[in-house]
This record gives structure tokens, C-alpha cells and sequence, in this order.
């Protein structure tokens, strides 16, 4: 046999592998608002590093209503096919600190008063598809010392986040306190509403959405 012949045909089942191995993902990011009306906060630039499964190019957009769709690149830098809209009553921030990567990320968000804010995604990818996908949903406001918990939800699938008293992004992320984690997704199409869960210690009730991550599930499983 000769293996010079073959060795593209190696090469390329080799890269097949490597190309399978590697979950992409796709991430939103929302800044401006809060005391300064955005002027104090960087938009995310693609070489940034953020997220609960940290990745780079993050798709970062300012202002609470987007109704024409915004095309998203995924954790290459490539072209997804995808694309967001989305509504809120307003955008503000934790009044936390402007830093490059999960802080910068956490700082600015899309907020609301009692209404639902939501958020679409159409064309995820068909590789997405495939192997199904998990929503990460940011969720940190400027909350004082109030208590607030707001319901993320994708058709049937939702998670309540809680934003403890005087609680806001320390660098590190915790499930069900400043993000969660909406699992096994297939849709190409999906919606994600954000809605407050009025409570005694509420005031008044928000449900921020500081940004997603949309990651494709590893042909093992769960990344
Ligand atoms: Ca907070
Ligand atoms: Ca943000």
C-alpha cells in the first residue's frame, strides 16, 4: 500500500476527529446602560475570553430592542448562519467594574420592569443539532440589597436564578446565583424569556440577561 497516497485521506479522518472532539459555541454579550447610559462601558472585543466554558468571540450588542436579525459568529470567529433579535424595557449595569473578559461580560445587561424580556436565536447550526446543545444564561443585576430571582426559560425547559442581597459577579460563576444552565436543546429555533419572580424582598422585580452561551453538546455527551 502506498501510505503517501493515503496519507491525505489519514490527515483528513485525523482532522475529523479533532473537528468532533472540540465543542464550538456561540456567545451573546449586552452592554451599556446604568448611570453612565453606556458611556462607560467597552464593547467586548473578539479577542476577550469569557464564559462559564470560556471562549473567545463573543457577539456583543448595546441597546433593548434589536428587531432585525444580527448575524453571530461562533468561538472560531466564523460565520454561524445564525442570527439574534431581541426585546427589553432598557439595559443597565451592576455598576460593577469594566475589565476585559467575565467582568467586562457581567457588567452590562438587558432589563426590564415587570415585563418579559426575550430573546431569539434562529439557524443554529446543524452540528449543534446534531449532538443537541446547552443555553448558558448570565443573569447579575444592580440589585442593592435586595433579593431577586427571575425564570429563564426555552419553551418547557427553565431554571430560576437568584440574585442574592448585595450580591454581584466576584469572578467566579455559580449555577442558580448569577447563571444557569438550560440543557439538552435540539431546536434551530429557539426563544429564551427572562421574567421576574416577584417575591417579599423583590422591590422591584428584574430578571437581567447579561449574555449566553449556546454550546454544542460533544459527540461523548455533555462538554
Ligand atoms: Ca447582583
Ligand atoms: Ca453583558
Amino acid at each position: 500500500m502506498d501510505m503517501n497516497a493515503n496519507l491525505p485521506t489519514f490527515l483528513g479522518a485525523f482532522l475529523g476527529l479533532l473537528a468532533t472532539a472540540a465543542a464550538d459555541s456561540i456567545a451573546v454579550d449586552w452592554y451599556g446602560g446604568g448611570k453612565n447610559e453606556g458611556s462607560s462601558q467597552a464593547r467586548m472585543a473578539r479577542s476577550e475570553w469569557a464564559g462559564g466554558v470560556p471562549q473567545q468571540h463573543w457577539n456583543s450588542f448595546t441597546g433593548p430592542k434589536q428587531p432585525a436579525g444580527q448575524p453571530l459568529v461562533d468561538s472560531n470567529g466564523a460565520a454561524t448562519g445564525a442570527t439574534v433579535t431581541w426585546k427589553a424595557g432598557g439595559m443597565w449595569d451592576t455598576n460593577g467594574t469594566d475589565k476585559p473578559g467575565d467582568f467586562r461580560m457581567m457588567l452590562g445587561y438587558l432589563s426590564n420592569g415587570a415585563e418579559e424580556i426575550a430573546v431569539t436565536v434562529t439557524g443554529i447550526p446543524a452540528h449543534f443539532i446534531a449532538t443537541g446543545y446547552d443555553v448558558y444564561v448570565y443573569s447579575d443585576g444592580d440589585n442593592d440589597t435586595h433579593r431577586r430571582a427571575a425564570t429563564l426559560a426555552i419553551g418547557a425547559v427553565s431554571a430560576v436564578n437568584t440574585d442574592m442581597s448585595s450580591a454581584s459577579f466576584a469572578g467566579k460563576f455559580v449555577e442558580g446565583l448569577n447563571y444557569v444552565c438550560l440543557r439538552g436543546l435540539t431546536e434551530a429555533t429557539f426563544t429564551l424569556t427572562a421574567t421576574p419572580v416577584v417575591g417579599p424582598k423583590t422591590n422591584n422585580p428584574r430578571a437581567p440577561i447579561n449574555g449566553i452561551q449556546i454550546v454544542q453538546r460533544s459527540a461523548a455527551g455533555k462538554p
